[in-house]
């Protein structure tokens, strides 16, 4: 069975992890989000990108959710001495991998190429798709002008009050190759819990892939990242409300409209059932938090029989 997901942030990687250990791995795709990708000290970073890979080689920093386990941060702290911007932490191991990527970038490889270069030296067998590899870079309007996706989630933590949320260079942006393709021939399709506005927001934006996945005889599941009218982690209850929409798995369905088949929501959201079904979305209530590798494979299984 041909698997494509579709991922951003942190919420992401574990779910990930679940349906690489439920499935044949080379039978998954990832579309992943380069909307947050940043220059930082000179060097491509690409958070989500990076964040999917480590989880799938297993190096994910479980305590963070994103960087690399048993890292340090003596570079970081050289780079303070200096007086340089240390507000985005880049560990030293981490760096290896924005080195890398800048390296390939400037010598003319594709975001897609060295992707897959770097996912192959780290052993991971999933297929890493940037969505594009034209650049995309969320931008969130506030009060004081615009931000950059790092400036807000990182450097201003969210502390500020969001207008609106643009995705620079979406618009001249092609999928990256491989990315309608593996729409269009999936068995499956699954929308993991990240931010629908700021982790999957970008992906959609790129010109052709929501026609891909409104085209697709794939079933497109999603998984809610709003529990309880909140989300489970990081600002998409924010996000949802400057973009007009309901903070529940209503809000993750109009986001995900007119595309999305199922949505698996937590015991406590059952009762939004039948308002989702009025547009066409078959609510699934299942336990949705994955604390441990069991959950996350758990979760995995009941989103692969949706197929
Ligand atoms: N998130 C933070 O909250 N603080 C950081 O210092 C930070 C550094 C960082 C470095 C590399 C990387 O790949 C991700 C990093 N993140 C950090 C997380 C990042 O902002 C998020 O993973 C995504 O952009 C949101 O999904």
């Amino acid at each position: 069975m041909r698997v494509v997901a579709l991922a951003g942030g942190t919420g992401a990687a574990k779910l990930l992890r679940g349906l690489a250990a439920s499935l044949d791995p080379s039978a998954l795709s990832i579309v992943v989000n380069t909307g947050d990708d940043a220059e930082v000290w000179g060097l491509h970073v690409s958070p989500d990108l990076d964040s999917v890979m480590y989880a799938l080689a297993g190096v994910l920093d479980a305590g963070r959710g994103w960087g690399r386990a048993d890292e340090t941060f003596r570079c970081l702290s050289a780079m303070a001495a200096y007086g340089a911007p240390t507000w985005f932490g880049l560990g030293d191991r981490d760096l290896a991998t924005h080195l890398v990527r800048t390296h390939a970038l400037r010598a003319g490889q594709s975001l897609s190429a060295v992707t897959a270069d770097l996912a192959r030296a780290l052993g991971v067998a999933p297929r890493l798709l940037p969505m594009s590899d034209e650049a995309v870079r969320t931008t969130i309007r506030t009060p004081d002008g615009r931000l950059g996706f790092q400036e807000y989630f990182v450097r201003d933590k969210c502390q500020v009050d969001v207008l609106g949320v643009d995705y620079d260079g979406a618009a001249g942006a092609r999928p990256a190759p491989g990315v309608l393709e593996a729409i269009r021939d999936a068995h499956l399709v699954v929308v993991c819990p990240s931010n629908p506005v700021t982790s999957v927001g970008p992906i959609l934006a790129v010109p052709g892939v929501a026609d891909a996945l409104t085209a697709t005889r794939a079933t497109v599941v999603g998984v809610s990242p709003i529990v309880g009218g909140a989300a489970v982690s990081g600002p998409a209850g924010a996000l949802l409300r400057a973009r007009g929409l309901p903070v529940s798995p209503i809000g993750v369905a109009r986001a995900y409209a007119p595309w999305l088949r199922v949505l698996l929501v937590a015991r406590e959201d059952a009762a939004c059932a039948p308002e989702l079904a009025a547009f066409g979305v078959t609510a699934v209530a299942t336990d949705v938090m994955m604390p441990d590798r069991e959950r996350e494979t758990a979760l995995a299984r009941v989103v692969l029989e949706q197929a």
